[in-house]
């Protein structure tokens, strides 16, 4: 039954919240993906299409999502159920709540293994072992980092205990607590980046490959994408906003605070790319997206430019509290949901749940090596992964969310919870729930699995 305060505790601030869920959403998506599919796609026509998609898939997905969490107050299965009982429906919808908590978890496990990299990246830059690397050395250096189990394992272990313990200490000790410091370092590191790339000399280029419009790129490809990335960026689907929403005072409007997180997400993929491409251009690499651009261009560019392993250090520190404050939000639904079935304390339920993860991981971290002969439609464990969270469960899992929520939910759930005047605003949302957010997954998803089929 819906209770005023979550048994798991509250957000000390509306901030605090916003920053949360920004903290999910930003990610290694806007740092790898973003800003290339930005420039590629062309630049401000992608722009505003996927600020399009933002508004209409993403914010009425994760208002559903914090309404459907703000109004059990429970781990997603639970609020899903509590739910889906005032509304006199079927309980079994807390499957759904069972499935983006799932897929957070299998997140988590490969987001693990990249946390990885990131880290021996961070000691490299610090120890300067990646000080003077051409293109060859560096790819080379990457395909060998991949195939360093020992090493990585460290780093994959030390990541898995970095969220443990915060998810430890409990909602405000602990991911409150870590979210009021980590996110203004990650700002403050992302403004000192981009004003570093400025005085490069060629922020106009960046400019240019990132805000171009032209109407050539209003395809249906590029609509694909942008809604695929929109979805995928804010964290939808994986049970993570519901349980954040948990815990947010009723006195807190819902549709604002989501504004300023889909605000805040699309700012930060910006200047990401305003700190990254200036650098990129300055030293005549080409742009390019995914691990490369990480692993691989980058250090190329610290290790020429003067001061680099400085800027480099900052850079890869801010990818790594990207990475943690997203990794913390993906294993805060399993922990809660564990607290609630088994009544055990929350570190032990952290403790449990992590150490699963990174048994997951282990073999995730292995399938570039001894365990590559594993492998499912020739993914290994790791892209196996990747693919099946990204593009079947979270799909499906945000789908049937929308549908619940707008066909199913009460509707008095969702009114009293948005609290929104009457002027419309709320037949918007609703409009957008029931057929715009399930329609346009729908069709990213059978895409998608078209595209990856051909
Ligand atoms: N939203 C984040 C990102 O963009 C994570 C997605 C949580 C799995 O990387």
């Amino acid at each position: 039954m819906p209770s005023f305060s979550s048994i798991h505790g509250s957000w000390s601030h509306r901030w605090v919240f916003i920053l949360a869920v920004t903290g999910s959403s930003v990610g290694l998506g806007n740092i790898w993906k973003f800003p290339y599919m930005a420039g590629e796609n062309g630049g401000g026509t992608f722009l505003l299409i996927y600020i399009i998609c933002v508004c209409l898939i993403g914010l009425p997905l994760m208002m559903a999502e914090v309404i459907i969490g703000r109004h059990g107050r429970l781990s997603p299965v639970n609020s899903l159920k509590a739910a889906a009982f005032v509304s006199n429906k079927n309980p079994r919808w807390r499957y759904l709540g069972a499935m983006g908590m799932f897929t957070g978890f299998l997140i988590f496990s490969f987001y693990s293994v990249v946390a990885a990299w990131i880290l021996h990246y961070l000691l490299a830059l610090l120890t300067g072992r990646i000080a003077d690397v051409g293109v060859d050395q560096a790819t080379r250096y990457f395909g060998e980092l991949l195939l360093n189990t020992e090493i990585l394992l460290v780093g994959h272990t030390f990541f898995v205990c970095l969220v443990v313990w915060v998810l430890s200490f409990g909602v405000r000790r602990g991911l409150d607590r870590a979210i009021r410091y980590m996110m203004p370092i990650l700002i403050m590191l992302l403004i000192m980046l981009v004003v570093y790339a400025t005085s490069t000399g060629y922020m106009p280029h960046a400019i240019s490959f990132l805000f171009h419009f032209d109407w050539y790129y209003v395809t249906a490809e590029v609509l694909l994408v942008a809604m695929g990335h929109a979805f995928f960026t804010l964290s939808l689907g994986m049970g993570t906003v519901m349980a954040y929403g948990a815990y947010l005072s009723e006195k807190e409007s819902i549709g604002r605070s989501v504004i300023m997180i889909g605000a805040l997400d699309t700012l930060i993929a910006i200047l990401v790319g305003l700190a990254i491409f200036p650098i990129v251009f300055a030293y005549q690499m080409a742009p390019a997206s995914g691990p490369s651009l990480l692993f691989v261009t980058l250090p190329v560019v610290f290790a020429q430019m003067p001061g680099g392993q400085v800027i480099g250090f900052m850079f890869f520190l801010m990818v790594a509290l990207t990475a943690w404050s997203s990794a913390i939000s993906l294993m805060e639904p399993i922990t809660a949901w564990m607290i609630e079935k088994f009544r055990v304390k929350r570190y032990q339920a952290a403790v449990l749940m992590g150490f699963a993860a990174w048994v997951l991981g282990v073999a995730t971290l292995y399938s570039f090596g001894a365990l590559s002969h594993w492998t499912v439609f020739s993914l290994n464990l790791f892209d196996l992964l990747n693919f099946v969270t990204t593009n079947i469960l979270l799909p499906i899992g945000g789908m049937l969310l929308a549908i619940f929520s707008g066909w199913f939910m009460s509707e008095s759930v969702a009114k009293k919870e948005l609290n929104l005047p009457s002027n419309g605003a709320f037949e918007i949302w609703q409009g957008c729930i029931r057929f715009i957010v399930p329609i346009s997954i729908g069709v990213i998803f059978v895409m998608n699995l078209y595209n990856v089929t051909l």
